[in-house]
């Protein structure tokens, strides 16, 4: 499916230089629905740990055996996991042009990891988007998912505990890369479309 994500006006789009972006944001901000969108948008490849996760799982890989037993509760999948899948990601030919990650990283240990990995190829972020949305509206939002989809992290009791983990692990996170010049805030509340809009909008801007 095709669909007009709004006016691409990067800079770094049309030059053709590598996009290399994350975006942070509590769950039901709208992270890996807008991932989709701005992948098109800028030829990226998305990568969400939490879908490789539910594939996973979904798979009965070893992996995904012990992933599940932290997703259900609504905690995060140990960093040493989580580390390892990411690095083997980002070692593949299809990020050499850029790439999105989404929920990555999640952690301190994380951020560390994930400019290790940076550093040693000799790239770098060129932004970090942060998405935000009240907790009412992620709550209702994630409710409204369980009901469709039924995901088994998605019942209210482990949503709240999944906004706590976001506001005590992924939070401060904010401003780590704030104090590098990285961090665009996008307001997540509004039209699937609009908040897109707003999010090329914001990075062409840069
Ligand atoms: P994720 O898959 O990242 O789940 P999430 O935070 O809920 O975000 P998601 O992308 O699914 O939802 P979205 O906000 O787009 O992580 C799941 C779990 O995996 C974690 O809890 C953790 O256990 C594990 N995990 C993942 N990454 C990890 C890491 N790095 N370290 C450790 N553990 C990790 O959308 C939510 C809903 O809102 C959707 O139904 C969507 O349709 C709707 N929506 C989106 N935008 C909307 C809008 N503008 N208006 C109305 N509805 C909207």
């Amino acid at each position: 499916m095709t669909e007009t994500v709004g006016t691409t006006g990067s800079s770094a789009v049309e030059s053709g230089t590598a996009l290399r972006l994350l975006l942070v944001g509590p769950p039901g901000a709208g992270k890996g629905t807008q991932a989709a969108r701005l992948s098109e948008a800028y030829s990226i490849p998305a990568i969400s740990t939490g879908d490789i996760f539910r594939e996973n799982v979904k798979n009965e890989t070893e992996l995904g055996v012990k992933a599940k037993t932290f997703m259900d509760a609504g905690q995060y999948v140990p960093d040493s996991l989580t580390n390892d899948l990411v690095r083997d990601r980002l070692a593949q030919p299809d990020v050499a042009d850029g790439f999105l990650l989404d929920g990555y990283p999640r952690t301190l240990q994380q951020v560390e990891e994930l400019d290790d990995i940076l550093g040693v190829a000799g790239s770098a972020l060129d932004a970090v988007v942060v998405l935000t949305a009240d907790t009412d509206e992620v709550v209702a939002r994630l409710l409204k998912r369980s009901a469709e989809q039924g995901r088994s992290d998605d019942t209210e009791e482990i949503i709240r505990k999944r906004l706590d983990v976001y506001t005590e692990q992924t939070a401060p996170l904010v401003a780590v890369y704030q104090s590098r010049g990285l961090v665009v805030e996008v307001d997540g509340l509004g039209e699937i479309d609009e908040v897109t809009g707003r999010i090329i909008a914001a990075l062409a801007s840069r």
